[in-house]
């Protein structure tokens, strides 16, 4: 199996199995499972019976529950550990082996009966990678390939529904070709598990698919990390940071797992669309959200049929609308006419000075054109206009009850509802950026609303100039890793939450 697995610039010394006969296999058929593995050939590790994992003869989803309790490993501390639960039906790999470089990489595909009705439940079933029995963190959310950190509400763009039985896999649900980013020792011998447990109980049976050939490090697309306008579009050269100590050069062959060439345009399933450019950089265009947006990349090589897979991840950054009136400690002012030093009232700590602030003027079509929130829609405030992204602080007893929170972040697009809450499009609009030593909520036409929030990666959000000012700024941040600004000063609720909300709301009317 170890052999299946692991391809160019690692050689395997040694490999063991721990688990029932039923709950591994290689397989050298993955073509019969199209739009599911990516690969030909590779390795699958189940917490129930391998076999249940797709039917050759057709009919493939026959059921939403399909379960064995294996002999697998009950109660196993690591992925007790990484499930945050007792786990049950435990299998998995170890390989010692001799990589060549200092970076690996491993491509797979999560899969599982739990979906979607056991998603944000106790039955977290979950995969893990351990090299040198330090836990590989995956490069999303909390770290783990489990149910409840990617599924169809929080990574929309990297799950994909079975339910209507399109694919020819028995799992109800399934991740697009994943990767994890695995640093090892070269030259030396190194140790990895691979693994899959069912967590709360050993039935709703998971999958692991590691693709042939894929732990490798010749080709090692390292993830990227930037943000954008949620209303612009940006281009990003998602190749640099990528290594290659191969032959030929490398290519963008697939967006998010469709296959793209130069020019054509992918839409991901959280609006935003893709477009691969002749020199292998590609160009994001916002649909108005702010938001996190993951998605991946497949890279290969033109010479050697070298293969692997990126993670992309861009935050979009919501903005005011120039005329704006904000609250300083002078009495209201034009957001447009603030200066960096300039005191603005916030909620939570008074008068606190601007850092910096940014302008730029956009067509107001679309997802570009602001949002117009009527005076009195939120209480005691005047006519509003914001960019569509812009979140707007909800006081509402029913957000305690659904979020543990009475106040929340909302998006204005998220408010829309063609009365008090309309799209104004036509003509040009200013989008007008206020940003503060934390993340605040400010008075705007006397209704609170939110400052600018640097994206949690990155502080790569303007051109090379401004990076370098923000960056002057605020030293902490890392303009290579992000990170060191203030969390978000309240919740923020992101689209089907704030559905959530207002349905509840329009229950209890
Ligand atoms: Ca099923
Ligand atoms: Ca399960
Ligand atoms: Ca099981
Ligand atoms: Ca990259």
């Amino acid at each position: 199996m170890a052999n299946a697995m692991f391809g160019d610039g690692v050689t395997v010394v040694g490999a063991s199995y721990t688990g029932p006969r039923e709950s591994s296999a290689t397989f050298t058929n993955g073509d019969l499972s199209p739009g599911v593995l990516p690969s030909s050939s590779g390795v699958i590790l189940s917490t129930g019976n391998v076999r249940d994992f797709t039917q050759s003869g057709g009919d493939p989803n026959r059921a939403t529950d399909t379960s064995t309790d294996t002999s697998g490993i009950d109660n196993n501390s690591q992925f007790n550990a990484i499930a945050g639960a007792r786990t049950f039906d435990a299998v998995w790999i170890d390989v010692d082996f001799i990589p060549a470089g200092d970076v690996m990489t491993m491509r797979f595909v999560f899969s599982s009966e739990e979906y979607p009705e056991y998603v944000n439940s106790a039955f977290n079933d979950v995969m893990g990678v351990w090299a040198n029995g330090t836990y590989v963190p995956i490069a999303i959310g909390n770290g783990t390939s489990s149910i409840n950190n990617i599924n169809p509400m929080t990574q929309p763009n990297l799950f994909i529904s079975n339910l209507n039985d399109e694919y020819n896999t028995e799992m109800d649900g399934f991740t697009v070709t994943m990767t994890l980013t695995i640093p090892v020792q070269a030259g030396v011998v190194n140790s990895l598990r691979i693994g899959i447990a069912d967590t709360g109980d050993a039935r709703y049976d998971s999958n692991l698919i590691i693709v042939g050939d894929s732990i490798q490090t010749t080709l090692v697309a390292r993830d990227d990390e930037d943000t954008m306008f949620a209303t612009g579009e940006k281009t990003f050269d998602i190749l640099a940071n990528d290594h290659y100590s191969g032959a030929g050069t490398l290519n963008v062959t697939q967006i998010n797992g469709a296959n793209v060439s130069p020019g054509q345009v992918v839409t991901l399933a959280s609006g935003q669309q893709v477009q691969l450019n002749a020199d292998g950089t590609i160009t994001v265009i916002g649909n108005g959200d702010s938001e996190q947006v993951n998605f991946t990349y497949t890279v290969a090589s033109t010479i050697g049929g070298h293969v692997d897979t990126g993670i992309v991840k861009i935050t979009t950054i919501p903005c005011f609308v120039a005329g704006t009136m904000i609250l300083t400690d002078k009495g209201e002012c034009p957001v447009e006419s603030l200066r960096p030093g300039d005191l603005v009232m916030t909620k939570d700590d008074g008068p606190q000075p601007l850092r910096w602030t940014g302008r730029r003027q956009v067509a107001a079509v679309g997802a570009l054109a602001p949002i117009e929130i009527r005076a009195g829609t939120f209480g005691n405030h005047r006519r509003l206009l914001v960019s569509p992204q812009h979140r707007v602080l909800v006081h509402d007893p029913l957000a305690e009850l659904l979020f543990g929170e009475t106040e929340v972040l909302v998006a204005a697009r998220d408010l829309v509802n063609g009365r008090a809450v309309r799209v104004m499009e036509g003509g040009a609009v200013d989008y007008v950026h206020l940003l503060f030593d934390r993340h605040q909520i400010v008075s705007s036409e006397g209704l609170a609303t939110e400052s600018f929030l640097p994206g949690p990666q990155s502080t790569r959000m303007f051109e090379a100039e401004i990076i370098e000012e923000i960056c002057s700024l605020f030293p902490e941040l890392n303009p290579q890793t992000g990170g060191g600004y203030s969390p978000a000063a309240r919740r923020t609720l992101r689209p089907f939450e704030a559905q959530l909300l207002f349905a509840a709301a329009e229950k209890a009317a």
